[in-house]
């Protein structure tokens, strides 16, 4: 069994994501960002970073795991399953996974804290991370032009990208401008799999949410505290 930590966020659904596509029984504990939870002694023992998600394997000794993307990669050898064992075709799936590690979710993120969360708005801060974001989709773009899935077959490359571009609109993005990675995102939308771990730890609708103009504005105010100068250990 696994015990998964973790929120209803891009970082946490790719976890729950990959589980389910596993079929791996999983707990799942749900970590209250708003409330600071996951900078608590008790959590940052399993999270030295203080952050979402998190798993510990108690097949394994308690071995525990965070960072999403060593997540996907411990869970993929895990099962010997959505990472290639042919050298280079797992680099590749390598890859994807570091491009989305170090770029879309870092810059996509940045750029939801600045359109969404930060009271001041700051145009040119926005423009820099949406642009960025942009430029990054352009890429998978491109790739998605060539292959159906970003490493060839489906991959955890693609589950590390998917939960990001299901809040394309949500950053302000829109998709049409990148149709082969719209296309993408249709396919792995329709997966079973998918439509269970984005509901992890509960269920979420973005579609539902962005139609819904007080929940909008709860979400901001709530991230906005947790974001505020009164908690400089969030980011
Ligand atoms: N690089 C980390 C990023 C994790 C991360 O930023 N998680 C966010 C939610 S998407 C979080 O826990 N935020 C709360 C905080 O910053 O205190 C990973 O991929 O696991």
């Amino acid at each position: 069994m696994i015990d998964l930590y973790t929120a209803g966020t891009p970082n946490g659904w790719k976890a729950s994501i990959c589980l389910e596509e596993l079929g791996l029984p999983y707990n799942t504990t749900h970590i209250d960002l708003t409330q600071n939870e996951q900078k608590q002694e008790w959590y940052l023992k399993i999270n030295p970073n203080g952050r979402i998600p998190a798993i510990i394997d108690r097949e394994n000794n308690d071995f525990g795991v965070f960072e999403s993307g060593a997540i996907l990669i411990y869970l993929a050898e895990k099962t010997g399953q959505l990472l290639p064992q042919d050298s280079d075709k797992r680099s590749l799936a390598l890859q994807w996974l570091m491009f989305q590690m170090g770029g879309v979710g870092p810059m996509q993120g940045q750029a939801l804290v600045f359109i969404r969360n930060v009271p001041e708005k700051m145009p040119y801060v926005i423009d820099r991370y949406v642009n960025e974001t942009k430029r990054l989709y352009r890429v998978l773009d491109r790739r998605l032009a060539e292959e159906e899935f970003l490493a060839g077959d489906y991959s955890i490359a693609d589950i590390t990208v998917w939960p990001w571009i299901y809040c394309a609109e949500w950053t302000g993005i829109d998709l049409q401008e990148t149709p082969h990675l719209a296309r993408w995102f249709e396919t792995l939308s329709a997966r079973p799999a998918v439509k269970r771990g984005l509901n992890v730890p509960e269920p979420f609708d973005i579609n539902e949410l962005m139609n819904d103009e007080d929940q909008v504005k709860e979400i901001e105010n709530r991230w906005s505290k947790l974001l505020g100068e009164n908690n400089p250990e969030a980011s």
